[in-house]
């Protein structure tokens, strides 16, 4: 497979270049909002605050992000104008990269046409630290989501989507998640050829019940296991880290994240400053006039 050594911090900078990594998974710290993330190459350190003294729930999504070279090298050849969707007036989806037409005339059909080329369905393994303690992850509010509800592009005439909090006790003591997509068994549909799709959303709960106003947590990572590595094991077989793309699978980069979280103290409610009461000041009496 290709470095992931691009990732993160130079991938849209790389992708005019030959060599960039056409897809890469991508983590982000979504709730609570990062006060600072700090990119490397291969990671995301996101910093965070939560209360004290309590248990906060986190909100992390994994995004797709594609950059298919051809588009890359010819933004004209990938304008989309093969790849509409349209509905007839008997409500019938047709989809230009299998309607057998030209649609936009430049002598390439369907998915011979570059328009048509890109990333059909995806799948991943995502461990967690325990300190993220995973409660639940979904592809609702995502691109996995079916095409009935934005901004879900999965194809409600049959397409596949599993997603599962995966048991500690079956993979080797790592805590995660599994997920796996294809956006269609018999339509031609695919993500956007450039940019970010959204794939995934993870929910973890951070303890902080031991934890005093200052105190700093050590990284709590979350890696999305490689495509040459075994993947984590939900109630089937592993799940291995990968895209497909015209049919074929290929691996793609990764960009993990690594959470540093600090407690802190609720602000104090502030003591009304009590107005002080002027001393009464003496008037002085007035002396007799002496006669
Ligand atoms: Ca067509
Ligand atoms: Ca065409
Ligand atoms: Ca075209």
């Amino acid at each position: 497979m290709k470095s992931a050594g691009i990732t993160c911090l130079a991938f849209l900078l790389l992708s005019s270049v030959a060599l960039a990594q056409e897809n890469i998974f991508r983590l982000d710290l979504v709730d609570p909002v990062p006060t600072t993330a700090v990119k490397t190459a291969s990671v995301v350190t996101a910093r965070a605050s939560v209360p004290a003294g309590a248990s906060t729930d986190l909100l992390v999504q994994v995004a797709l992000d594609s950059n298919l070279e051809p588009c890359a090298s010819d933004p004209m050849a990938c304008d989309g104008t093969e790849n509409f969707t349209s509905v007839d007036n008997l409500g019938t989806t047709t989809y230009g990269c299998g309607d057998g037409i030209d649609n936009d005339d430049d002598g390439m059909t369907d998915t011979d046409d570059t328009d048509c080329r890109g990333v059909q369905g995806w799948s991943l393994s995502l461990a967690t630290d325990g300190c993220f303690n995973v409660t639940g992850a979904t592809v609702n509010g995502t691109a996995g989501a079916l095409n009935v509800l934005p901004p879900g592009l999965r194809d409600i005439e049959g397409s596949f989507a599993k997603t599962e909090v995966v048991d500690p006790a079956e993979n080797a003591g790592l805590s995660g998640v599994v997920s796996a997509v294809v956006l269609s068994f018999s339509n031609p549909l695919i993500l956007k050829q450039t940019g970010s799709v959204l794939v995934l959303q993870v929910g973890g709960s951070f303890n902080a019940t031991a934890m005093a106003p200052g105190d700093t947590a050590p990284p709590c990572n979350l890696r999305i296991v490689p495509s040459d590595q075994v993947g984590l094991a939900g109630a089937g077989e592993p799940v291995k880290t990968a895209v497909t793309i015209g049919g074929r699978t290929r691996a793609p980069a990764i960009c993990n994240l690594a959470l540093e979280i600090t407690a802190v103290g609720e602000e104090p409610i502030p003591t009304p400053i009590p107005t002080p009461i002027p001393p009464r000041i003496p008037m002085p009496t007035p002396r007799p006039a002496r006669g």
